[in-house]
């Protein structure tokens, strides 16, 4: 199971070559299909411990990027999100709007004009129609069933009423779904709905080569204005992050360096996606193989070991557990066990960043 994110945005904004940027691929930007593609998230910590313990196989965690197409007239025009498209990124975990920044007289903007601001509100307005039009749906499903409703049924048909309405007054004054501070029950209630601008979002302005010098400080500015709880911004020049991913890493770094840059974009935006979808990671070391998992922050080990397989979930006897840093210490897992680092715990012990775990199960 990956993490998947949908890439949306303006028409000639530049989704496909950041999504290529992001996946390594060749997609065609001239083509206007959707693109799936795999990620493996970089992991530093997951190459150390392949060289502490020799695994046959070593697995990174995935993401799954889809690249949306939208029609040449763009999401706000008309219906441009069709109703494939919006299923599936309505089925997304996370979304990232990419906005266009570059200027390029051979390719003109779809609006007439470069305007970050404007481009990013007309994309948070079409989220937010499209969560509106579920909300009226719904209400008017309520509205009727509350007719021949009994006591229990009604109860919590106007518990729900209650909520959509409270949501609908939000987005109707611009204030998105991921902003709000909801109860578990009231949380538990909207992700039936896969609301879009529930989602955690990510701004990603694709800047042209000619902004580099200037694109922290861009950045910034336009986060002062659009970092708000579960939504971030970067800058990153789409053109060139897809470039260098055709590059061997060395000529890449290189190429890097000259223009300033610390990080490949793509590890900026994984970071991102992570901290804003509240992801910590753990390694499972089982049947000569490491892997690294993405789980929410505040799993159980029972449910992360789910996460790995449902037996193991249904079966879960203990979980065997070591951080990172004690492993890299001990050098190897016997080493660690003979200085008592390695701890049992039960189904209910909440999972840390870095944990290396077995899982002992029974079916
Ligand atoms: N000059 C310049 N062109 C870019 C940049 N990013 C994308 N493009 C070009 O803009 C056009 C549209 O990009 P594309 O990724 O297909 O946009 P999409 O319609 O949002 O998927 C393509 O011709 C890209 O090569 C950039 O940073 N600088
Ligand atoms: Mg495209």
């Amino acid at each position: 199971m990956s993490i998947d994110i949908g890439i949306i945005g303006l028409a000639k904004s530049g989704k496909t070559t950041i999504f290529n940027g992001l996946t390594k691929g060749k997609a065609d930007t001239t083509s206007a299909a959707p693109h799936i593609g795999i990620t493996k998230v970089p992991e530093p910590r997951l190459e150390v411990l392949a060289s502490l313990l020799h695994p046959k196989k070593v697995v990174p965690a995935e993401i799954r990027y889809i690249d949306i197409a939208a029609s040449a007239k763009g999401l706000v025009r008309d219906k441009a999100i069709s109703s494939q498209s919006l299923v599936q990124i309505s089925n997304a975990d996370s979304l990232i709007n990419v906005v266009r920044a570059f200027t390029d007289e051979s390719i003109p903007h779809i609006e007439g004009s470069l305007d970050i601001d404007r481009d990013i509100a007309s994309t948070n307005l079409e989220l937010a129609f499209s969560d509106l039009a579920i909300i009226e749906k719904r209400l008017e499903r309520i509205e009727a069933s509350l007719k021949g409703a009994k006591p229990p049924e009604r109860q919590g048909l106007l518990r729900e009423q209650e909520l959509l309405t409270k949501i609908k007054t939000d987005l109707e004054k611009e204030v998105p779904i991921r902003e709000l501070e909801l109860t578990t029950a009231e949380a538990r209630t909207t992700a039936n709905y896969q609301f879009l601008t529930a989602k955690p979002l990510l701004i990603v302005v694709n800047i042209g080569e000619e902004q580099l010098p200037q694109a922290a400080s861009l950045e910034a500015e336009l986060n002062s204005r659009y970092s708000h709880p579960k939504c971030r911004l970067i800058t990153l020049c789409g053109k060139l992050e897809m470039e260098l991913t055709q590059l061997d890493n060395s000529a890449a770094e290189e190429f890097r360096a000259e223009f300033g840059l610390k990080e490949p974009g793509l590890n900026r935006a994984i970071k991102l996606s992570y901290e804003l979808l509240g992801l910590i990671s753990f390694f499972s070391i089982a049947s000569d193989e490491v892997r690294a998992w993405s789980i929410q922050n505040g799993t159980t080990a029972l449910k992360a070991a789910g996460k790995i397989h449902s037996d193991m979930e249904r079966g879960f006897i203990r979980a065997e557990v070591i951080s990172y840093d004690d492993l890299v210490k001990c050098d190897s897992i016997s080493e660690a066990r003979k200085r008592g680092l390695l701890r049992l715990e039960g189904k209910n012990y909440i999972v840390q960043d870095s944990d290396v775990i077995t899982f002992l199960f029974n079916v």
